[in-house]
């Protein structure tokens, strides 16, 4: 008796694992592309903003999105690719929250003959044979633009010594690592510039609150200049500027970067003086890119979307709704 029941769990468990294989290579069998996307996290409205575009973008183009969100967490972005590889999926795309720890993650995907699309973020390591491409913004030209707007800025106002504070995003991130280097390039040839401190505020509104409560408290009202590397730390700094008696946008000089709904909004009343556009709609480059991997076609090395400035010096009455 027992050996009978021994026999019929065995060829149950061969039925579900045969069909469990067959369910998989059904689902690969549809004509539909596979794409696994590994989103670093939820942090900014810039973030949720690309995510949506991207789930929207795979509709469009019918390319069926793994989409696995990592809640800022490298290790939880590992495990995403490593999930993608054993699904065997035909494309990976991911937004690296850091530069560093990828190459043993990407070796792996190589191996298993996935091409690897990066979005938004850069790595620093050896990825000119693990990654395909980089579909993402020029952050070292939008330290730049936030750069020569302050020198326009300072010009116009006749100031003589300009003291600059800057709340930096997610330390070790691309974006963190070259805003700060075009702004700073920009900056240093002019005499009038000093930066009191950096700051990391991780991209994150509380923290972008508690690091200027601490620089005011630091450097009090010899603070002429917030340079923020994005709106949700801006947003977060701005009520501790005017809990200081300050006034932002007047007092203290703003300069922000990503270019949301909120941000625009603050710049139109005059609470912060330029925002530099930073786009999150990157999911149809993602997806002309995916399909041209598929179809055996030759990708650009880096695809970066094109992006303006906002500022004080410019009528933005008649801006469209930003989106995100
Ligand atoms: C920039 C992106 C940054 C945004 C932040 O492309 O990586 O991360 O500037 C977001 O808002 O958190």
């Amino acid at each position: 008796m027992l050996k009978r029941i021994i026999a019929c769990a065995i060829c149950l468990i061969l039925a579900v694992t045969a069909a469990g294989c067959g369910k998989k290579n059904d689902e690969k069998s549809d004509s539909k592309i596979l794409l696994g996307f590994s989103q670093l996290g939820s942090e900014s409205a810039w973030r949720i903003g690309n995510t949506r575009d991207i789930e929207e973008q795979a509709v469009s183009y019918d390319i069926s999105l793994m989409l696995e969100n990592a809640n800022q967490k490298q290790e939880n972005q590992i495990d995403a690719i490593r999930r993608f590889i054993a699904y065997k999926v035909d494309v990976i795309a991911f937004s690296p929250i850091v530069e560093e720890g990828w190459d043993n993650v990407l070796l792996e995907a190589k191996n298993a003959g996935i091409p690897v699309i990066l979005v938004d973020r850069d790595i620093s390591t050896r990825k000119v044979d693990l990654t395909t491409c980089l579909i993402g913004a020029d952050f070292y030209q939008e330290g730049v633009m936030a750069a020569e707007y302050l020198i326009r800025k300072a010009d116009a106002l006749g100031m003589e010594h300009v003291n600059i504070v800057e709340i930096t995003g997610t330390e070790n991130s691309t974006p963190m690592r070259q805003r700060q280097a075009g702004f700073f390039d920009t900056i240093a040839a002019d005499g009038r510039m000093t930066v009191l401190e950096s700051i990391d505020g991780d991209f994150l509104k509380s923290r972008g609150a508690e690091c200027m409560r601490y620089l005011l408290k630091t450097y009090s009202d010899t603070i002429d200049v917030v340079f923020s590397h994005n709106d949700e730390m801006t947003l977060g700094a701005l009520p501790e500027i005017e809990k200081a008696g300050l006034v932002p946008g007047k007092d203290i000089i703003i300069i922000s970067i990503d270019g949301g709904q909120d941000a625009i909004d603050v710049l139109k009343e005059g609470r912060i003086n330029c925002v530099v556009e930073c786009t999150p709609k990157l999911g149809k480059a993602l997806m002309e890119t995916v399909l041209m991997l598929k179809a055996g076609e030759k990708v650009d090395a880096v695809i970066h979307p094109e992006e303006q400035v906002f500022s004080d010096e410019q009528d933005l009455s008649q801006l469209a709704p930003r989106g995100y």
